[in-house]
């Protein structure tokens, strides 16, 4: 029999995951001597490279002297949790990152408990150990008492640590030690993780943890054999989660090695493979043995707990921009999206309405971006959190949030949380001038917090946050504190206006910018809503002034990116997303429209 380790890379966003992975794959000999890769090798979609994030978790093998290793990279950014639970089942070790400055943070704790729970054997990386302001001691003081809360078995205390640059490819056990390379992280995988359990002699039991999708060959399931062999043209049954049976066919098996993917023709117990040809696989299905058909215990996917809604663009520019436009292609994107990705969902609402939910604002912007880049113009409103009734009470998600923080600027900010309903867990310094602040604040005063947390610490403020539980509902929380800047007419807008419209507020729009009655050109300094005219041209008089309007100074227009967009508008307003442009409009656009509304 092969002889595998099965390992999972996890940690709070940034902490060096997917550097780590190029280094092992690099070190490991898997790619050959003149091989070129990117940086970050396994971030292979075009968001995950231009945000410098891994939104998908994925697999790859590598050989280290006669041991097959797989890895499966997962996303560190909360909204991308869900991920990080499904893929631990799948594997037997986790290596778990934890950067040597910014030590233990909300990520850290959420796949830490999963792993726990889950009795999957612990390699604590203390990353980034070349930053200049680097505390390794703490960190690991950190991750020790963060494993003894989390109520770890003696076992799981007596991890291993182990010490590295990632991106230099550097690693040692101890700290005193001199700079090494990856050798020690090789061998603590291999002689630290147990080896895979399950039997090739047994009936097949493969299950499916993550879906790709292939034009030729249709939907492709990842899976763990857990018993058994798996070969190319196997009859098998599908074991869904509702309890039905499907009969199918394995058309294609692929295997993985370094970038690569490969066809092959069987595989064994404790391999991680891909297979085509059973169009109804889902997330959590068991591939079996008709002969001996026995599912494995369903996994558990994180339910949604934001949404938004979708919907047809109807503003006066609808159609100027995108190729498709109609309420079916959008619905047809969305099916599809769900399809793949599992932990999302998506209902029709209504005429030209869907609404979508997930785990996050980030989940969310980024399907959005995708379909932009695709072509396709619509409509998004602001995030709503789901609500649950749990046992008779109205319950609301809550999230755990850290703050980093200057000194001097924490009071503004902790009374800006306390009317969002945060509640203060701890504050400890953190060298530097600054100072970290933890909370427990309902999801929903998240929501358009990050702009004005960034505004209160004049940029240096750095928040990170991510799901505990549902709570009861805890009421009405502060919302935006500033009212809009709606235009009131429909045009281009010119410089001369703008200029005079600048100290109301700060503006989303240059000159010589399409708008329309009801688009949102700008942030009011008011808590009001203000009609503007930004299309007014200078007088006309009979002294030409030549090139008056190019001549005025404008300051720079707040630049409004998809995610900022949707943290700031309000129930009575809209996204309108198309391949060129996002623009903030109310939902009703002319005032007769919005006065008669807020009546009702
Ligand atoms: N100084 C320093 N920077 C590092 C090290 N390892 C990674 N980085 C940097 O940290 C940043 C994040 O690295 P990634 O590998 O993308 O982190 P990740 O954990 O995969 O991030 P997500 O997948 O988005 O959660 C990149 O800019 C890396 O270059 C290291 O050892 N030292
Ligand atoms: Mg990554």
């Amino acid at each position: 029999m092969q002889k595998i380790r099965n390992i999972a890379v996890i940690a709070h966003v940034d902490h060096g995951k997917t550097t780590l992975v190029d280094g092992l794959l690099q070190q490991s000999g898997t790619f050959g001597d003149h091989e070129q890769h990117d940086e970050r090798a396994m971030d292979s979609n075009d968001i995950e490279r231009e945000r410098g994030i891994t939104i998908l978790s994925k697999n790859t093998a590598i050989r280290y002297n006669d041991y097959k290793i797989n890895i499966i990279d997962t996303p560190g950014h909360a909204d991308f949790g869900g991920e990080v639970e499904r893929v631990l089942k799948m594997v037997d070790g986790a290596l778990i990152l934890v950067d040597a400055y910014e030590g233990v943070m909300p990520q850290t704790k959420f796949v830490v408990k999963k792993m726990l729970a889950m009795g999957i054997t612990p390699i604590v990386v203390i990353n980034k150990i070349d930053k200049p302001e680097a505390e390794c001691d703490r960190v690991v003081d950190e991750v020790f008492d963060l494993f003894a809360d989390m109520g770890a078995t003696d076992e799981q205390q007596d991890f291993k640590i182990i010490y590295a640059a990632a991106r230099d490819g550097i690693a040692k056990e101890d700290m005193d030690d001199e700079d090494g390379d990856f050798t020690c992280l090789f061998n603590s995988i291999i002689n630290d993780v147990p080896e895979p359990q399950g039997d090739k002699e047994n009936s097949a039991q493969a299950q499916v943890f993550t879906l790709d999708y292939d034009n030729y060959v249709g939907k492709i399931g990842i899976a763990r054999i857990f018993n058994g062999q798996i070969s190319k043209g196997d009859s098998v049954l599908l074991a869904k989660a509702d309890g039905e049976l499907v009969k199918g066919k394995i058309s294609k098996l692929i295997g993985f090695l370094g970038l690569q993917r490969m066809e092959i023709d069987t595989a064994e117990a404790g391999d991680i493979v891909a297979f085509a040809g059973l169009e109804t696989v889902d997330v959590g299905d068991t591939v079996c043995d008709p002969n001996n058909p026995v599912a494995l215990d369903p996994m558990h996917v994180e339910e949604p707990t934001l949404s938004v809604v979708f919907s047809v663009n109807n503003s006066p520019l609808a159609g100027q921009e995108g190729k498709h436009v109609t309420s079916n292609k959008i619905q047809e994107r969305l099916e599809s999206e769900m399809t793949t990705n599992v932990a999302m969902r998506f209902e029709r609402i209504g005429e030209g309405k869907f609404r979508v939910s997930g785990r996050g604002e980030l989940q969310i912007t980024v399907l959005a971006e995708n379909m932009r880049r695709e072509g396709f113009e619509f409509g998004i409103s602001r995030p709503q959190v789901i609500q649950r009734e749990i046992e008779g009470v109205k319950c609301e998600p809550f999230e755990h949030l850290v703050i980093d923080v200057p000194e001097d600027l924490s009071g503004g900010v902790i009374e800006r949380l306390g009317k969002r309903k945060a509640e203060m867990k701890s504050m400890i310094p953190m060298g530097s001038g600054f100072q970290r602040i933890e909370f427990e604040i309902p999801a929903r005063s998240l929501i358009g917090f990050r702009g004005q947390f960034l505004t209160d610490t004049k940029g240096e403020g750095v928040m990170n946050h991510s799901f505990i539980e549902f709570r009861p509902f805890s009421g009405v929380v502060e919302s935006r504190q500033y009212g809009a800047l709606v235009s009131m007419e429909n045009g281009v807008t010119l410089s001369f206006s703008l200029f005079g419209l600048q100290d109301r507020g700060v503006l989303f729009v240059g000159p010589q910018t399409k708008v329309y009655e009801g688009m949102i050109v700008g942030e009011h300094a008011r808590s009001n809503d203000l009609a503007v005219n930004p299309i007014k041209g200078k007088a006309q008089s009979n002294v030409r002034s030549s090139g008056a309007d190019e001549a005025i100074k404008l300051v720079p227009p707040r630049d409004l990116s998809l995610e900022r967009a949707l943290e700031w508008i309000e129930e009575d307003e809209l996204l309108e997303i198309t391949p060129l442009s996002i623009r903030v409009r109310k939902v009703y656009l002319t005032e007769s429209e919005r006065k008669r509304h807020n009546r009702k």
